[in-house]
């Protein structure tokens, strides 16, 4: 009955031991995971690649993407309605239009500072692709110069070298570092509330009577008959 009382205990203590144990691997592996997703600073260019697809109503989808100076970025652009759009990349960093800014602005100022990237889609089905280099660090915003789309909300962001994006907050190639870190705080917050209440449960165990835990503890020497 010793015994089994200590197979119990070691029982618990092996099994708090080893919840403990797979989190650390788990939230580990995680982090190795998302390594290679950080900020690359000072490693050689990669090639990439992004898909833009015309969203519901007067809107990009993804509305912005994250790149590094210097990779080869192919962009690929896919119709899905019947209005004919365009997507063209500012090459000016941490330029962006006025809200509400009309065709005609667009035009103008295109112009005066040819984009970066420049694709045309008719009616679906359609897709444009191209290749351009990541520009230096800072925020390139993309636009529709169809009359009234900008004005109607068609526009996204291209953040180069990790830079925040407005409205979306930090997205650049550092944020799973933050996602990751979240979640291992949350694994040892977690591993610590288990272990306290382990720990509450085997001190009930242990101050119990043994005759309410189902087993009485030494009566069955005491009844041994003769
Ligand atoms: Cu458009």
């Amino acid at each position: 009955m010793i015994g089994r009382t200590l197979v119990r205990r070691l029982g618990w203590r092996t099994v708090s031991a080893a919840l403990v144990a797979s989190m650390v691997l788990v939230a580990t592996a995680g982090l190795v995971e998302a390594s290679p997703s950080a900020p690359r600073a000072g490693a050689p260019p990669v090639s990439t690649s992004v898909t833009i697809t015309v969203g519901s109503g007067f809107t990009f989808d993804p509305t912005s993407f994250p790149v590094n100076p210097g990779d080869t970025v192919t962009l690929t652009f896919v119709q899905s309605d019947g209005t004919p759009h365009n997507l063209l990349i500012v090459a000016e960093a941490n330029y962006t239009f006025p809200s509400g800014a009309g065709t005609s602005v667009l035009l103008a100022y295109f112009t005066q500072h040819p984009p970066l990237v420049n694709l045309s889609l008719g009616a679906a089905p359609t897709t444009a692709t191209t290749t351009f280099i990541a520009p230096h660090k800072g925020l390139y915003q993309f636009v529709c110069t169809q009359s009234g789309h900008f004005a109607a909300g068609m526009m996204g962001y291209m953040g180069s070298g990790g830079v925040t994006i407005p409205g979306q907050g930090y997205s650049g190639p550092g944020a799973p570092v933050f996602i990751i870190g979240g979640t291992i705080a949350g694994l040892v917050l977690l591993a610590i509330v288990l272990a306290f209440v382990i720990g509450r449960r085997r001190g009930s165990m242990h101050e119990m009577p043994p005759e309410r835990l189902g087993y009485a503890e030494g009566i069955s020497e005491a009844t041994k008959g003769p």
